[in-house]
């Protein structure tokens, strides 16, 4: 059976007890390999490589980093069926959507903050009476980078990648619960060149390497994605050691579908936006407000759409709905459709386990599931489940329907679909969301700010925001 290891020092090393956690695929439930069971040793290890490697590092030319990151990217590309596989393995997500946005997306985040790196400026400000100042953007050194299971290379390297071009060094822990493909870029890493040491991948469970990671004095900013109540006790840890912190959390995000939008476009974006993934983005719309002079056209419709939804083998080409990641959250996610019921919702489609035949009998695969009846105040509509589940409310007006948007202490993303651009402009500018999409889900330009208000998250990725998160800037004034 195959054993992950570690990636300190530019090597591939088992971790320091040379304990393995067991690594079960979704799809069937059974083990499938094998994974470091690492601690603060391991930890110390990798701390240990980075700050060698960071000197040279930070002050190697941006050109030449960036051209090591456009190899990774490169090589990322010509393995992307073996990475899309090994994703779908280890996540259950259709092997489809690992091949066209999971790994693309991977090679993407390389690319983009390699040329992000070549194209930096700086800001210089002249006051003739005064002297010069301009300032400069040191890397901060060690960035300590966890990232989730529900896109694991896709957000794995969405942290590393702009904190390497920044000059810095890193020490990252991907999600226990999909450690694969991290692994498989750590031998890409190495093929590419990369100096030992740069990179660092620690495998584990969140509260032994994680939290080592957060704890440690020589690790000053912490890049993190995952549930809000982690991002929580992280802030503990971070905040008293005066770390900087990125926190990308959850989200309970609306979409608004008034009475004026193209209907089928809506109806067949909002089909993808409730359960890609099994509904495991955080940017999922999983709280659906439909205009009530079309409300019942659109339920009966959407109801239909989700009842034809073909839930099967990961591996198939044509499934559309994989397995959700794991027991634990198959149960989580279960229990939510329950309380839904217990809460007065009506199931409109799905809301139980799906035995699927064959190789995967034993797996973890839940019906996309659609619930009608419940207003805002109930748990289902204010807490995060994560998983193929959606609610669909009427409403009457503009202001109704900004108010439901805005109920949760979430704020991560929301979508408003309506042909009245000006109505389009003024609902995005009254909802408490980091990301709101116009007729569309999911467009995603690197270049813009991304992240979450409220209990959705800290700070930003993406562009400029998470070079600058992960540098220090300095002003220097010289006296003309
Ligand atoms: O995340 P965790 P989980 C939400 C979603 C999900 C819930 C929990 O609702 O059901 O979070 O998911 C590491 N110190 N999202 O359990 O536990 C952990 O090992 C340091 C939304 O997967 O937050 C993993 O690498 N690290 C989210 C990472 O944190 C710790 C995507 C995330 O694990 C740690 C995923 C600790 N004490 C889940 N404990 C999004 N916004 O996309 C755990 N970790």
């Amino acid at each position: 059976m195959e054993e992950i290891k570690n990636y300190i020092n530019g090597t591939l090393a088992a971790p320091v007890t040379d304990h393995y956690l067991d690594n079960i695929e979704p799809a069937t439930g059974k083990v499938y390999s094998k994974l470091p069971d690492s601690g603060a040793d391991d930890v110390a290890q990798a701390v240990a490589a980075a700050r060698q490697a960071t000197a040279a590092w930070a002050a190697m030319p941006a050109e030449a980093r960036a051209a090591i990151m456009t190899k990774i990217a490169g090589l990322i590309d010509r393995d992307r069926e073996a990475l899309a596989r090994a994703e779908s393995i280890d996540n259950g997500k259709p092997i489809a959507l690992a091949r066209t946005v999971d790994i693309p997306r991977a090679a993407a985040n390389f690319r983009f903050y390699a040329a992000a790196i070549i194209n930096a400026s700086t800001a210089a400000h002249v006051s003739p009476d005064k002297g010069v100042n301009y300032t400069v953007r040191e890397p901060v050194g060690i960035a300590g980078c966890i990232s989730p299971w529900n896109l694991p290379l896709y957000l794995f390297t969405w942290k590393i990648a702009p904190a390497l071009a920044a000059g810095n060094c890193v020490v990252a822990k991907p999600s226990e619960i999909t450690p694969m493909t991290a692994f498989l870029l750590s031998r890409l890493c190495i093929e590419a060149g990369l100096p030992p040491g740069v990179l660092n991948i620690v495998h584990g469970l969140g509260p032994k390497v994680g939290q080592a990671i957060v704890a440690h004095p020589d690790i000053p900013a912490i890049s993190f994605t995952g549930g809000t109540a982690t991002g929580r006790h992280i802030a503990t840890v971070a905040a008293p050691m005066f770390k900087k912190l990125s926190l990308e959390l959850g989200g309970k995000n609306p979409n608004i579908i008034f009475a004026d939008s193209n209907f089928e476009e809506a109806l067949a974006t909002t089909l993808r936006s409730s359960f890609a993934n099994q509904g495991q983005i955080c940017l999922c719309g999983s709280r659906i407000y439909v205009q009530q002079a079309i409300y019942a056209t659109f339920l009966a419709a959407f109801t239909d759409k989700v009842k034809a939804m073909q839930v099967g083998d990961p591996l198939a080409e044509a499934t559309q709905t994989g397995a959700v990641v794991s027991e634990a959250h198959m149960q989580k996610v279960l229990s939510y459709i329950k309380l839904a019921t217990a809460e007065g919702g009506k199931i409109e489609a799905g809301g139980h386990q799906v035995k699927v035949e064959g190789r995967c009998a034993n797996g973890y695969f839940i019906q996309p599931t659609l619930i009608t009846g419940l207003d805002e105040t109930c748990r289902t509509n204010q807490e995060e489940i994560f998983g193929p589940v959606v609610t669909v409310q009427p409403f009457e007006t503009e202001e109704e329907v900004i108010a439901l948007a805005n109920s949760t202490n979430y704020g991560l993303s929301a979508t408003v679909w309506t042909e009245n651009l000006q109505r389009g402009h003024r609902v995005a500018a009254a909802l408490k969301a980091g990301i709101v999409w116009v007729n569309c889900w999911l467009v995603r330009d690197l270049r813009t700010p991304f992240g979450g208000m409220k209990q959705s998250g800290v700070g930003r990725e993406g562009g400029e925001e998470a070079l600058n998160f992960f540098t220090e800037a300095k002003n220097i004034c010289i006296k003309v």
